[in-house]
């Protein structure tokens, strides 16, 4: 077969470029993992493949693994290898639950994130701006959606709420995730090329969304608890899927816990680092100081209260990443000191 074919072939599963790493093997992008062993289309067929040895080192850093997005080379056999990970055009990762820190990647190679929340009890514009923070790190834009606008009449309040919140310019749709002429709004990110993940809770729609997209029932749904809308984690693995617009989705399971990696620059929060900069004293507290800025602002209402304590929250979870970040690159280069893989803007340089 020739490149261009080959191109071609890719270019259904997502592949953006316009020519292919020497070496010759056979290309294909992973659209799910198992703990069996992961699924790989190349454009025509889907089949399985195990990771070669060099992947299941204790010592490799987890994120190097596969994940649903990679393209990878795969070495033929039975079952085939996944030799190598070609170089990740964009990455979309969270910390890992727990105590140890350890950067857990949710998907790659995509260009949109959709942050989909419902506008029923799921409805939470700090989770939203939690998610978009983790979100400027990764090279893909986030696209904000809600669900379930058919349940609510208020849901244009809540709608024009949550804009006049986020940075302007961040695209927000509300939609019914079961009528395919509500969704057509989002053709426009998943065009011939595109990837898209989902992102948000157990019951958001995720599923129902994707097969709405899709024009089949391929993905299972399941209702949430009336009393608090939470779902019911149905979906357990991320799947890539490639839709009849041309474009790739990826469902992914919902999401319990979404930590900071410390690598975020809370970008989305540039206005208020900006405000705290004109406050009287270089080192103020923001609390009763004279001539804070803040509490003006928070005072006039030209700053929202929620939105503040959420700046604070988000901005201490960073700095608290970022030195657990450090500490274990620290060990890793066995003591020299760590260069960091950010620079980051903002309160460091006054504390
Ligand atoms: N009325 C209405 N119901 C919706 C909408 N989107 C999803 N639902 C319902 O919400 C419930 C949960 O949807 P799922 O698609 O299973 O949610 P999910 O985000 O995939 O959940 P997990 O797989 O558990 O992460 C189902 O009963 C859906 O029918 C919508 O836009 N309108
Ligand atoms: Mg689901
Ligand atoms: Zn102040």
């Amino acid at each position: 077969m020739s490149e261009a074919e080959t191109i071609e072939r890719l270019r259904r599963v997502g592949w953006r470029g316009d020519a292919l790493p020497g070496g010759g093997l056979r290309l294909a992008r992973v659209v799910a993992q198992h703990r069996a062993g992961y699924e790989l289309h190349d454009g025509v067929s889907l089949f399985g493949a195990q990771p070669a040895g060099h992947f299941l080192k204790r010592t490799l850093d987890p994120s190097e693994r596969p994940a649903v997005g990679d393209f990878v080379e795969v070495e033929p056999g039975s079952p085939p290898h996944i030799s190598k990970v070609l170089p990740r055009r964009t990455v979309l990762s969270r910390a890992a639950a727990g105590e140890r820190y350890e950067r857990q990647v949710i998907a790659t190679n995509i260009d949109y994130v959709f942050v989909l929340t419902g506008l029923d009890g799921d409805f939470n514009p700090a989770r939203i701006e939690r998610y978009l923070s983790l979100i400027e790190d990764s090279g893909a834009q986030p696209v904000v959606l809600l669900s379930k606008l058919d349940t609510r009449a208020d849901g244009a309040e809540l709608i024009e709420t949550l804009r006049a919140r986020l940075p302007a310019g961040t695209p927000v749709h509300a939609i019914n995730g079961k009528d395919p002429a509500s969704v057509a709004i989002l053709a426009q990110y998943l065009q011939p090329g595109d990837s898209a993940v989902l992102v948000g809770s157990s019951g958001a729609g995720k599923s129902t969304l994707t097969n709405t997209l899709l024009g089949d029932e391929r993905m299972a749904t399941s209702a949430v608890r009336a009393h608090d809308s939470r779902g019911r984690h149905t979906t357990t693995h991320r799947a890539l899927l490639q839709l009849p617009t041309g474009g790739c989705l990826i469902d992914t399971p919902g999401m319990r816990e979404l930590k900071l990696t410390g690598e975020e620059n809370l970008d989305l929060f540039a206005d208020i680092e900006a405000l705290a900069e004109t406050c009287r004293f270089a080192d103020c507290g923001h609390g009763s100081e004279p001539g804070c800025a803040v509490q003006t602002a928070l005072d006039n209402g030209e700053l929202s209260a929620e939105r503040w304590r959420n700046y604070l929250k988000l901005r201490d979870e960073r700095e608290e990443q970022a030195a657990t970040l450090e500490a274990r690159l620290r060990r890793q280069r066995g003591g020299r000191p760590p260069t960091r893989p950010h620079a980051h803007r903002g309160s460091r340089d006054r504390e």
